[in-house]
């Protein structure tokens, strides 16, 4: 038996199941970019766990009230890639730029201006896209 005729068969049906694999996760994850709103807890804080990796944060979408203190935990999945986290937003107080590191990283502070800011991994390796444009990236909004 030509083994040409019994690979190619198999060869296909394995990147049919990859590629349907990777559709399938792909239309998972969509329901994670929907709004996260903060809860506030019974320490007034408003508390976000956000999970950082190749290339994307979650929840990406973060809403928090003005004026209100906010505590962002930001924790990384376990790879080699290194990551960081950028939100500078000075008309709402709000200036963060860090690496991230396999420990917990623990973010504070008070918006005080209502608005749209964006945050994001700053990491660039070379000539590569940025993380950024692969799409690690979010919005914090912040609302009255
Ligand atoms: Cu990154």
């Amino acid at each position: 038996m030509n083994p040409q005729r019994f690979l190619s068969p198999c060869f296909l049906s394995l990147m049919l199941a990859l590629v349907f694999c990777f559709a399938t996760g792909r239309a998972v994850a969509q329901p994670g970019n929907e709004p996260y709103r903060a809860v506030v807890g019974v320490d007034g804080v408003q508390h976000v766990n956000i999970l950082a990796g190749d290339y994307f944060f979650r929840p990406k979408h973060i809403i928090v009230k003005v004026n209100m203190p906010v505590m962002f935990v930001v924790r990384v999945e376990p790879g080699i890639i290194p990551h960081g986290f950028v939100l500078r937003a000075p008309r709402a107080n709000i200036s963060i730029d860090e690496n991230l590191s396999r420990e917990s990283k623990i973010f504070t502070f008070t918006p005080s201006a209502p608005g749209t800011y964006a945050f994001y991994c700053p990491e660039k390796l070379l000539f590569l896209k940025s993380h950024r444009e692969h799409g690690m990236e979010g919005i914090l909004e912040v609302v009255e």
